[in-house]
């Protein structure tokens, strides 16, 4: 089989990639971008796509409505689909002037349905809106450390669809010997029995006759030569399945991850997380990484031993989740939530978006072997009572799409936290040494330790001996260059000596499981005055900068990862 290089693939489609430049034009004003004069927009200039127009020269910082536009020939009357792998922080999309889509949920890849009507040359409109407004975008909020960007952030498709289609098929692994069901989801007119074929790597075609259910076609197969993918071992393959005139080919790997008495087991062997939180983040590009950068930060996360990546703090890009599948990176991937208090976390809109975050995340990434955590509601205002509902509401619906994974969000609530008993992994964010509790402290990492002994020790006592313990952040900033003889705060002296501790402390404590680095890159973040305590207003914590040259904690971080 020719193998593409992107999945799921749809060999047998007539597939448009809608990359490159548009027509664009920007409003500052614009009263409901969800009904939008679109005969009156004028558009002046080209963007591209994908693209964020609020860090190109004429736009930087502004927030308004953005217009993209672009001509598509497709055939009268045809089932189109429109697959938008992710933007900010509020797109709908209009075909010759008619609505078909809402790409509400930022990050999120979506996909909209449509009928391509009359004639054969058609007008797509993205409007894009940047502006923080709870009611029409409840999942960002301007206190969110991290710069809420404007623009398309992926990749656009349209594909047009066979009468009856595959919508995606999800690969479970039964036994490491080879097993795997399949669940094949369609979409458009089948019968209660379809026939299929399907075709693993190079190994021979199998036709079946398969009974659908809810839409979909479940079987088991077995993987001719079974490779298991590992850390060290990634080893992948592809399945090719037909159902009518449609064809997906999807990639998977082989691996099993459980819990047990506190060690997270990959394959049946524990494995230790060594590892950073990462921003999809860079000065011009905002989060539309070139497809270089993204191959950078990859070698740069391998070059300093790391296994681990949190994908912190949104649904990931579906290229570097494939480069993780291919470089034996684990990942922990997690829907939009930012240290939202309880006002929010009780709010309908904000509750209603965050379930609705889910399906598509599980959707877009299921058949990844990388990725081994789900994860939703940063520091959330878990130590509320009030708030306990939505996480046993986001965990339940988490667990019913996939059985296969472990469930976990980052608390910052530290001993008071309420909803510890509900995950698979106990996962801590907190910046002892940093953010130090006792502003007189003359060694302030001298606080790291006792820190998280403490939680240790109240995991202890609150009977969660068995659930494994992972550090979901911990870091100091560095201002990349800033170098200090008496290696204070804000010095990559003082980085490198905070995280040489942290590491230290971590290697030597076997019940913590894991840990991620805050941060992997320094990333943008407020434009407001909280930019105050973030010097150039960005998050300085990252063991690179923001173009990815390495401060002087690299070596450190390398040392430590690097142990056998
Ligand atoms: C948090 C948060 C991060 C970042 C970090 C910090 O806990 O989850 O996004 O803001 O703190 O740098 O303080």
């Amino acid at each position: 089989m020719l193998m593409p290089t992107a999945f799921p693939h749809f060999p047998s489609r007539s597939v448009l990639r809608l990359d490159g430049l548009w027509d664009f034009s920007f409003m500052e004003k614009c009263h409901d971008p969800l009904k939008p004069d679109l005969a009156k927009v004028t558009y002046t200039e080209k963007l591209a796509v994908p693209g964020v127009f609020d860090t190109m020269p004429q736009y930087a910082g502004k927030r308004g409505t953005a217009f993209y536009r672009t001509f598509i020939t497709a055939p009268a009357n045809a089932r189109m689909l429109l697959k938008s792998g992710g933007l900010g922080m509020w797109g709908a999309f209009f075909w010759d002037g008619q609505f078909i889509g809402l790409q509400d949920l930022p990050y999120s890849g979506m996909e909209f349905e449509f009928n391509s009507g009359d004639g054969s040359c058609h007008e797509l409109v993205a409007v894009i809106d940047n502006r923080f407004d709870f009611k029409r975008q409840p999942l960002l909020s301007q206190n969110y450390d991290y710069y809420c960007f404007g623009g398309i952030f992926r990749s656009i498709e349209l594909h047009q669809l066979p009468p009856l289609a595959i919508d995606r098929a999800q690969i479970r692994t039964i036994s490491l010997e080879g097993e795997i069901q399949v669940k094949v989801k369609l979409t458009g007119e089948h019968h209660k029995k379809i026939d299929v074929t399907y075709q693993i790597d190079d190994g021979e075609a199998v036709k079946l006759s398969c009974s659908v259910f809810h839409e979909i076609a479940a079987f088991n197969a077995t993987v001719p030569n079974p490779s298991i993918w590992s850390t060290t071992s990634p080893a992948l393959h592809t399945i090719a399945i037909t159902v009518g005139n449609d064809t997906v080919v999807e990639r998977f790997g082989l691996r099993t991850i459980k819990t047990e008495k506190g060690l997270i087991l990959l394959n049946g062997e524990p494995i230790k997380l060594r590892g950073y939180c990462r921003h999809e983040s860079h000065p011009e590009f905002g989060p539309a990484l070139p497809l270089q950068v993204v191959l950078e930060d990859i070698q740069l996360l391998k070059k300093t031993g790391c296994n681990f990546v949190r994908g912190s703090h949104y649904p990931q890009d579906q290229r570097f989740l494939d480069l993780c599948d291919e470089n034996g990176i684990l990942v922990w991937e997690e829907s939009v939530g930012w240290g939202d208090r309880e006002n929010h976390l009780l709010d309908p809109a904000f509750q209603e978006a965050q379930l609705r975050q889910l399906p598509w995340m599980v959707k877009n990434s299921f058949n990844h072997p990388c990725v081994i955590f789900w994860g939703f509601l940063n520091e959330g205002d878990s130590s509320q009572p009030k708030t306990r509902k939505i996480y046993e509401q986001m965990i339940g619906t988490l667990r019913k799409l996939d059985e296969t994974r472990l469930v976990t969000y980052a608390s910052n609530a530290y001993i008071k936290d309420f909803n510890f008993d509900l995950v698979d992994v106990v996962s801590l964010n907190a910046y002892p040494g940093w953010y130090a509790a006792n502003q007189e402290t003359f060694r302030p990492i001298d606080e790291i330790r006792p820190k998280f002994n403490t939680f240790i020790k109240f995991l202890h006592e609150s009977g969660f001996d068995d659930k494994p313990f992972i550090i979901s952040e911990v870091g100091a900033g560095a201002i990349y260059g800033w170098r200090d003889r008496l290696r204070a705060h804000w010095s990559e002296e003082y980085q490198a000596d905070f995280l040489d501790e942290v590491l230290t402390y971590f290697n030597e404590t076997p019940r913590i499981a894991g840990i991620a680095l805050w941060q992997f890159i320094d990333c943008r973040t407020y434009s407001s005055s909280r930019a105050l305590g973030r010097p150039r207003a960005f998050n300085n914590k990252g063991l690179f900068d923001e173009y990815r040259r390495p401060k002087l904690a690299f070596d450190v971080v390398s040392k430590h990862f690097n142990k056998p």
